[in-house]
């Protein structure tokens, strides 16, 4: 690890229970096994792969707080599932406390939850990287989701907005607009 991401991961690691944090290592290195397959900045990655969960563990009432100060809207979804809001606490954390500059790292942290259409290269990489990391409990199709993660990241992207919305739906979980309109915009690209 260079000094920059061994500074961070020690400030962060204080910040993160023992399983999110092993959770953040493998997005870490999966994002730059992502990077390296496809052409993507190794960098940016290992650093948006370490930081994207960097709010998960504030309690849901301080988040509401958090991004009522800093005036970060929330939608009706987030209000009712409060933990959605860590991924933009997480970019603004991630700049306010842990200096990151880079916008499109930023960027990367702010959409790794819900996606969002048009993503990035680094932006795809951080939101399959968070959902096939090793670590990561056995989700429907996963052995095919990882493989396509490498061969074909639109492809990959596809089943894992199937997957999730059929999975949100079954458990009858309000969806986040933005959620749905990521599904929409890869279901016909
Ligand atoms: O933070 P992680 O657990 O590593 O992963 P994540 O940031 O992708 O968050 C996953 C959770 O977010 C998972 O429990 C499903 C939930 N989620 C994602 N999109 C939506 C959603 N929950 C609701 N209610 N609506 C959504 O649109
Ligand atoms: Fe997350
Ligand atoms: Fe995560």
């Amino acid at each position: 690890m260079n000094q920059k991401i061994n500074k961070i991961n020690k400030k962060l690691r204080k910040k993160l229970d023992k399983e999110r944090y092993e959770h953040t290592l493998g997005v870490m290195y999966t994002a730059s096994a992502l990077a390296m397959c496809h052409n993507a900045d190794i960098e940016q990655a290992l650093l948006a792969g370490l930081l994207h969960d960097c709010a998960k563990c504030i309690p849901n009432d301080k988040k509401i707080k958090l991004c009522r100060r800093n005036r970060l809207e929330i939608s009706d979804v987030e209000l009712k599932n409060p933990s959605l809001l860590h991924a933009k606490l997480g970019a603004l954390m991630a700049k306010k406390k842990y200096h990151v500059e880079d916008y499109e790292v930023l960027c990367a942290i702010e959409s790794h939850t819900t996606g969002k259409p048009a993503m990035t290269l680094l932006e795809k990489i951080i939101y399959i990287a968070d959902y096939i990391e090793p670590g990561r409990d056995e989700l429907p199709n996963m052995a095919e989701v990882r493989k396509l993660a490498f061969r074909d990241i639109d492809e990959c992207l596809r089943r894992m907005l199937k997957d999730s919305l059929a999975y949100l739906k079954s458990r009858n979980l309000p969806i986040d607009k933005m959620t749905e309109k990521t599904y929409y915009y890869y279901k016909k690209c």
